[in-house]
Formats: C-alpha cells, sequence, structure tokens
C-alpha cells in the first residue's frame, strides 16, 4: 500500500480509544521520508520562509504563522487528505459518509503564549435550526505534529471524554476539573498533556476539551510546525467548511471527488 504513515488501520485498542477518550495519539506514524518531506514542503513555502526570516530578526511580540484554509499544498500535504490510513481512520470512526472540510497550518514560535481550553464542534455555539440538527454528527479534527513538542513547550493537552459530557453553557473546562461532570462522563475528568515526537498524528473527536501550553521564550526548538485537516460527517457546512480549488477537483479520482462535492460555509447558510 502507498502510504505515507507506518501503520494501514486503527487497532480495536484504538477505536476504543477513540469512543471513551475522545482521541487517538499516534506518536511517529508518519513514515521517516514523508515527515522529512512534508516537512520541507512546508518549509519550502513562500509565505512560510517570509514568516521565518522576520522571526530571525527578532520582532518585539512573538506572533504565529498561521493559514486557512491551507491549500498551498505540495504533493506530501496533498496526500494526506486520502492517504489509506486516514481514510481507514475516517470510515472505521465517522462510517462512510463524510467530507473534507477544510484545514489549517500553523507554525509556533518561541515565546507564543497558550490556547486556553475549547472545543471545535461549529454546530454547538449557534442555536439555528441547523445546528441543534447537526450537533451529535462527527466533525474530525487531525492533528499532524511533522516537529513534535514536549512537555511545557507548546505541549497539546486534553480532558479524555469531555466529549462524552452534552454540550450545554454550564459545562465548561474548569467544572469537568472540577469533578462537576464525572457522573455525566461515567469516568474521572482530568487533564492529559501530551509529549509527542515528530512526526505523530493526534487524532480528535473535536467535541473533546483541548488546549494548547505557551512555548518558552528559551525552548530549545525555535518553531512548532503543526498542520491539521478536518473531516465531518456528511450534511450542511460547519463554520470553516472551505471551498475547494477547482483545479482539486478538476484531477481528483472518483473516491476523492466525493470527499470535495459539499457546501462550502457562506455568510448566512445557517439562517433559517
Ligand atoms: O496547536 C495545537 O496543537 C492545536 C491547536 C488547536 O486546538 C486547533 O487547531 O484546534
Ligand atoms: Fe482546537
Amino acid at each position: 500500500m502507498n502510504s505515507l504513515f507506518r501503520r494501514q488501520a486503527p487497532s480495536a485498542a484504538d477505536l476504543d480509544s477513540f469512543h471513551q477518550d475522545g482521541y487517538i495519539f499516534y506518536p511517529d506514524v508518519l513514515k521517516d521520508e514523508a515527515r522529512h518531506s512534508l516537512t520541507d514542503e512546508i518549509l519550502g513555502l513562500d509565505s512560510v520562509r517570509g514568516y521565518l526570516d522576520a522571526l530571525d530578526e527578532k520582532s518585539a511580540a512573538p506572533q504565529s504563522y498561521f493559514v486557512r484554509p491551507w491549500n498551498d499544498r505540495g504533493p506530501y500535504g496533498d496526500r494526506l487528505i486520502d492517504d489509506p490510513f486516514v481514510t481507514a481512520l475516517l470510515q472505521a470512526t465517522i462510517g462512510p459518509s463524510y467530507h473534507f472540510c477544510h484545514s489549517a497550518l500553523n507554525l509556533a514560535p518561541r515565546g507564543i503564549g497558550s490556547i486556553p481550553y475549547h472545543q471545535d464542534h461549529h454546530h454547538w455555539k449557534h442555536e439555528n435550526p441547523v445546528n441543534l440538527a447537526e450537533r451529535d454528527k462527527y466533525y474530525v479534527q487531525i492533528l499532524y505534529y511533522p516537529n513534535g513538542f514536549t512537555l511545557g513547550d507548546r505541549n497539546l493537552k486534553v480532558i479524555p471524554g469531555s466529549h462524552l459530557v452534552a454540550p450545554t453553557a454550564e459545562a465548561t473546562p474548569e467544572r469537568m476539573l472540577a469533578g462537576a461532570y464525572d457522573a455525566e462522563a461515567g469516568r474521572e475528568l482530568k487533564e492529559v498533556r501530551l509529549a509527542v515526537p515528530p512526526g505523530s498524528m493526534v487524532y480528535i473527536n473535536a467535541r473533546i476539551f483541548h488546549a494548547v501550553e505557551a512555548k518558552p521564550a528559551d525552548s530549545p526548538q525555535p518553531y512548532r510546525i503543526f498542520n491539521i485537516d478536518i473531516f465531518k460527517e456528511a450534511g450542511p457546512p460547519h463554520r470553516y467548511t472551505q471551498e475547494i480549488p477547482s483545479e482539486w477537483i478538476t484531477r481528483a479520482s472518483p473516491q476523492r471527488k466525493k470527499l470535495f462535492l459539499r457546501e462550502p460555509y457562506t455568510e448566512g447558510c445557517w439562517a433559517a
């Protein structure tokens, strides 16, 4: 199989982790060649080079590089979208009916601040009938960390099981971590901080609460690379469901075309 990954399909234990914890952590799952090539592709982008040159000049306040959607993908970035392992994961978790939603690329420099606990399921924070109807559908984020991170250095952290708590305004991460929702989740909800080697993937149900710690000014790693692909169960657009470049559709295989043929988000598309 022509895959960028060391794995071919999720194991039963992986799927248990997805359903019970809300995520699957795959350390160092990209093949070495794929990790190197993906990294080179990202660092070779003109916009990234410009960003990194400016970083070297040490501006006062550290700024992240962030682009959404990330359409300027080379062959490796492109292959991530429907790599056989990614397809196997999506089919085993969401089922046969899912679409590519959008993507993003992020570089986090030394001195950048934290991201507080949040969820990324865009139908929960809106009350239109369409949002209410879509609330329980799957929305999956595939997080890639080509150069990884260590604890205390822009590490991701999660509250395993927090996706099992009904998304109400009262169900805040603070209250979850204080034990108020252990009974509803059927487990103790507590924080897990992840240390992630280069070439790792974290596959999450976007309903899980997750957060990111700050990157120290003296971090041995000058910047952390993070790219993400997001898939949604078939249905109306999420907040960032991107327009697909027409050339992507033109050159897509019939299988891949199915991922792309859906409505993008437009202003007012949720209005009743
Ligand atoms: O930077 C990260 O590791 C994750 C950021 C995040 O929470 C997101 O993109 O939704
Ligand atoms: Fe997030």
